[in-house]
């Protein structure tokens, strides 16, 4: 008889063959004897799906059975990027799945450029939240994620004579393998409408009579561990109309609106806000993060239920994070079901309430906090307002029996911010009712220990804390650099790294081996030469391999510091162009390679990204400097461009200005692939250096204790002459487009320059002729490079994740055991 233990699925090459072929066939409905790569693509992608969900329903039964703590991870964002080569990877079947290709006559590899990126997410704060899905899995901690389905995720950058352009990122377009579409998990979500007192046996109870009803339908995505057999789901949300009609509109006859109407509410989960500065108090932005807080909530306990019948147990089944404060109604929404549907009384659900939330902010300044304006949260959820009223009210209460009535730090400390436009403080919410509250690096936390949450610091110095972010190895080695993933097997003698980061320290035993570091050299030109390939693809621009390849790829930000580095290079040219022949013989050929989004109604990121591609038209376009410089822009920056050029570059640059990067992640990346870095010592690159020695990476710049002062100095500041002229020739129109550059060059005029580039110009040119020095010994590169490999696995997030379960969450592992 057919034993249920063993499952459907057979992993050997023919099986593979045979059930590629099936979907071929059967879900394409394509003959098996004549597809193409986009067939194959979906078909094998197909027969992937089909093993991560064997998997993830094993697991659910068995977290289920040994009713574990479960982790409910909640985030606006995934940036999950593409899933067939990382799916196929941690299944551990890889080897197996390019035989089987190779005998229908397909690579695998040519496969996988068929699939494109999932781009539900803005940047950093998004790719975190992936990563730390694939660390959870691996680790096999009982969590889930929840997000939204859009259906338009982050734009696509275009860029049209230097000037980016935005299209819309239809992405589902050819049908995604990688969801499953759970029909019947729907849950109601309300809106707008009334609150009325009423009379419940003898009680006043508030009720929530709503205007509108929308349906959240389940979109589950499996995520696979790798080297277990533990598959955890990201649950997104999407909307459709809800089934309950509009009766009175029915009778009158109304059908064609009122269909119309209906088909209006799925606008709802249609698109991601591009824009991760600025919180505009927009009403779509507030009902997307209700419709999700409220779907996913219902959700959750819905579950709980199905296990438990008292929600005294919430707490020890129930851990919620808050990825930013994108989520942060969570908490007056578990208050209403907890208060009116679950009648608890108020005190017993706010005892309740207060345990089961932490919090990450991943903001430095307390401008960019979001806030949401009182009248537009009261007119969308009425019930919800007085809910936060309230939670403010028993807080100030509180606050005042601490520490009496200093009125100023009374009202800095409210969740009411009283002003022109009055509005809730979403970072102030969430720490009154959260944990624990985490920074992002060690200097974030002190920053928000000692400015942005000061007050809340003094009150509840225990509830803060710090955790580092980390980022993915399985993804940023294992599936974007193969080459180099083989080498470090080797050299290491286990495969153990790719579950256990800390081995690579391993590599400091062979940095004095010669045979490796040629071997190390050779991946390094390997990914080289691919990157260089797609330059040339994407720009037309040769590049020489022997150049170092110096990249800044991030969103683009005034605090990040693109405009530094193309000033950068802007005097580098002029130095070119100002120097004899014989010197410049000596000189370190570079190519400079720049690549991000800016957001679509950010002018001085978008003046940023035109003068990058004026510069780089005068430069490249210059016979006369040849393959001494060369600048690229790459377009459309994205998680799977992001795998390809990160193990292809030899320097990294990560320069904001000390004080404003929470964290930074793209610096690990870089680590990870043997890529050195020159940056400041700004968020996560300062517990780099603690792991990697300040001799081995290109350290400058104002430090954040410095900031401020040299802020506060304005106009006295010592701007290097350099920079002066740099500035000059941009104002001049020596890169065209005269006009359309001064205001861009306004910001960094002496007295207006808030990221001080001009003041940290000197350093900054130290430090890039420090890396030229150090380019022109190749021993010493590829040491320092095997160094910094070396030094990256602090910065897994397999160590993020288990420093939230361990003290914030306070969950185990729960390995699926058959
Ligand atoms: C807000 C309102 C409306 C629409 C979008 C937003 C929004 C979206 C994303 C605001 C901020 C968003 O992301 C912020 C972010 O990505 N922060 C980065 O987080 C990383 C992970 O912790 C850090 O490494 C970076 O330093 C930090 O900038």
């Amino acid at each position: 008889m057919f034993s249920l233990m063993d499952g459907f699925l057979k992993n050997d090459p023919f099986s593979l063959q045979k059930d590629i072929l099936h979907h071929v066939e059967y879900t394409m409905a394509r003959s098996r004897f004549s597809f193409d790569d986009y067939e194959a693509y979906q078909a094998l992608a197909h027969s992937v799906r089909d093993r991560l969900i064997e998997r993830w329903h094993d697991t659910h039964i068995y977290f289920k059975k040994t009713k574990s703590k479960r982790l409910y991870f909640l985030s606006l964002e995934f940036l999950m990027g593409r899933s067939l080569s990382n799916s196929v990877i941690n299944l551990g079947i890889q080897d197996q799945y390019a035989e089987a290709l190779n005998q229908l006559g397909f690579e695998f590899e040519v496969l996988a450029e068929q699939e494109g990126d999932a781009s539900l997410g803005n940047g950093g704060l998004a790719r975190f939240s992936a990563c730390q899905m694939d660390s959870l899995a691996t680790l096999d901690y009982p969590a889930w994620g929840y997000g939204l389905r859009y259906e338009y995720g982050l734009f696509r950058q275009i860029i049209v004579d230097g000037f980016q352009h935005e299209q819309p990122d239809y992405w589902l377009n050819f049908g995604n393998p990688w969801e499953i579409e759970r029909i019947h998990v729907t849950y109601e979500v309300k809106f707008n409408g009334t609150v009325e007192e009423v009379d419940m046996n003898g009680e006043k109870v508030k009720v929530w009579i709503p205007g509108e009803t929308v349906e959240a339908v389940a979109y589950d995505n499996p995520i696979p561990g790798y080297g277990t057999k533990n598959t955890i789901n990201l649950r997104l949300w999407a909307a459709k109309p809800s089934n309950q009609f509009d009766l009175e509109a029915y009778n009158t006859g109304d059908y064609i609106n009122s269909i119309v109407n209906r088909q209006n509410t799925e606008a709802i989960s249609n698109v991601l806000y591009p824009d991760d500065r600025s919180h505009q108090g927009k009403e779509m932005r507030l009902k997307q993060q209700y419709f999700f807080v409220s779907a996913s909530l219902q959700d959750i306990i819905r579950r709980f239920k199905e296990a438990h019948n008292n929600f005294d147990e919430l707490p020890e089944q129930v851990a919620l994070h808050l990825n930013d404060t994108h989520p942060s109604l969570s908490i007056a929404e578990i208050m209403r079901i907890l208060v009116d549907e679950e009648h608890l009384g108020w005190s017993k659900a706010w005892n309740i309430v207060n345990k089961i939330f932490s919090f990450t902010t991943h903001t430095v300044v307390a401008e960019g906090l979001e806030k949401i304006p009182v009248d537009l949260l009261g007119s969308l959820l009425p019930r919800h307002l007085q809910i936060l009223y309230e939670i403010n009210s028993n807080f100030m209460e509180e606050l005042k029996k601490k520490i009496g009535l200093d009125y100023n730090r009374l009202s800095r400390m409210s969740i009411i911010e009283e002003g022109a436009v009055k509005s809730i403080r979403m970072a102030n919410l969430s720490i009154v009712c959260s944990h624990t509250v985490n920074g992002v690096s060690k200097v974030h936390s002190n920053t928000l220990k000692t400015k942005t949450f000061k007050d809340f610091y003094e009150l509840w110095p225990e509830k803060f804390q710090y955790t580092t972010n980390g980022v993915t190895q399985r993804r940023w080695i294992v599936v974007s650099n193969p080459s180099l993933c083989a080498l470090l097997s080797k050299w290491l003698g286990t495969e153990a790294w790719i579950r256990n980061a800390d081995l690579l320290t391993g590599l400091r035993d062979h940095v004095d081996n010669t045979s490796f570091r040629h071997e190390w050299k050779m991946v390094k030109r390997l990914n080289k030469m691919r990157l260089a390939e797609y330059i040339e693809t994407m720009s037309g621009v040769k590049v020489s391999l022997d150049a170092m390849f110096d990249v800044q790829v991030k969103r683009i930000h005034e605090y990040k510091r693109q405009l530094l580095n193309i000033f950068g290079i802007i005097h580098r040219y002029d130095c070119l162009k100002n120097m004899d022949k014989n010197d410049r013989r000596k000189v370190v050929p570079r190519v400079c390679i720049i690549g991000g989004k800016a957001a679509p109604g950010y002018e001085i990121a978008k003046k940023i990204i035109k003068l990058c591609h004026a510069v780089a038209e005068k430069v490249n376009n210059d016979a006369d400097i040849g393959d001494l410089l060369k600048l690229v822009f790459i377009p459309d920056y994205n998680v799977s461009v992001a795998e390809l050029v990160i193990p292809g570059a030899d320097l990294s640059q990560h320069i904001s200005t000390a004080g404003h990067e929470a964290s930074g992640t793209g610096s690990m990346k870089f680590l990870m692939n043997g890529c050195l870095l020159l940056a400041t010592a700004d968020g996560s690159t300062v517990e780099i250096i603690e792991e990697l020695g300040s001799d081995n990476l290109f350290l400058f710049g104002a430090k954040v204790e410095e900031v401020a002062e040299l802020r506060e100095k304005g106009g006295a500041l010592k701007v290097p002459l350099q920079f002066a002229r740099v500035l000059r020739m941009v104002r001049d129109g020596y890169f065209g487009d005269k006009d359309y550059f001064q205001s861009l060059c306004d910001t960094v005029e002496v007295g207006n320059d808030f990221y001080l580039l001009g003041s940290d110009f000197g350093s900054y040119l130290e430090a890039q002729a420090a890396a030229d020095k150090a380019f022109v010994e190749p021993d010493k590169w590829i040491k320092m490079s095997i160094l910094s490999a070396a030094a990256s696995g602090r910065f897994s997030s397999d160590r993020t994740i288990r420093e939230y379960a361990e003290r914030t969450w306070k969950i185990d592992p729960c390995q699926c055991p058959f």
